[in-house]
């Protein structure tokens, strides 16, 4: 019988064949597969997290541990959803109209997926309108929005503007970041989360869905 914990032990170590092997032979012993998701992917990418954010891990680490646990995540999605099990809820991410850096983003990205949100990545250089099309379409609970240059942050509060002007206004969290970004000007502009780095924005994504 597959321990969780080994399928955890390997998303940390960023071992991608031997996660999706271990997730394999867990699923085909028949263990719950919240159980394998839960104690196993996500408990690994937790740990991932912590370490992030205590520089134990850098930015490679984090990259190599999320793409194991999208190994495992391949076998699980079609389970999932074929029981109608869903995640924690539906992120729509991406970096504002004018600014073209992605690295940042996709790092926050994959640290929410961890998190058991599904993320919705639309890109870089995104109009207010293409945000709100997608959180539309896909019923996004929150809407993340990255800039790394001083000229773009604007572009933020222009998204926050506009979703306020449709119905997604107060069923929908705005969270920001980006290395100008900081707490008191997402307060500025009237956005509803802030996070520093890509493990405290998946920590301020649960706290905005309510979850501890
Ligand atoms: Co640009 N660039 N760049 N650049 N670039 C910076 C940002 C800059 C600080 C460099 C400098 O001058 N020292 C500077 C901005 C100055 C300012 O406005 N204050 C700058 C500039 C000026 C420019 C251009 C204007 C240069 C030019 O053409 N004259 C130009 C602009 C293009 C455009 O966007 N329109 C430009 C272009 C580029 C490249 C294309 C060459 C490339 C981007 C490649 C890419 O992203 N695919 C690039 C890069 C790589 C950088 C630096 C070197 C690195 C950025 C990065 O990826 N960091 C950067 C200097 C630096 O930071 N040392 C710089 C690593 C990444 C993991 O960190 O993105 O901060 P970061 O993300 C963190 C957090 O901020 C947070 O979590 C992440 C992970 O922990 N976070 C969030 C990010 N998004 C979040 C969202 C959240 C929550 C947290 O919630 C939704």
């Amino acid at each position: 019988m597959v321990e969780l914990k080994q399928v955890a032990e390997n998303v940390i170590q960023g071992k991608a064949p031997q996660v999706k092997e271990f997730v394999q032979k867990a699923v085909d012993e028949g263990q719950d597969v919240s159980e394998i998701l839960n104690a196993g992917l996500l408990a690994g990418m937790n740990v991932v997290g912590k370490k992030f954010k205590a520089n134990e891990f850098y930015v490679p680490e984090v990259l190599i541990a999320a793409r194991a646990m999208k190994q495992g995540m391949s076998i699980l999605k079609p389970i999932l959803a074929e029981k109608g099990i869903k995640g924690t809820g539906t992120v729509v991410i991406g970096t504002v109209k004018g600014d073209l850096h992605d690295i940042g983003k996709n790092l926050v990205g994959m640290m929410l997926e961890g998190a058991g949100f599904d993320v919705v990545d639309v890109g870089v250089d995104v109009s207010p309108e293409k945000y709100i099309e997608v959180a539309k379409e896909k019923g996004a609970k929150i809407v993340g929005l990255s800039a790394l240059l001083t000229t773009t942050m604007p572009a933020m509060k222009d998204v926050i503007e506009a979703i306020g002007a449709t119905e997604l206004k107060g069923k929908v969290k705005v969270m920001i970041g980006g290395a100008p970004i900081t707490e008191s000007y997402a307060e500025e502009i009237g956005a509803d989360g802030y996070a520093s780095d890509a493990a405290s924005a998946a920590d301020e994504a649960k706290k905005l869905m309510g979850i501890e």
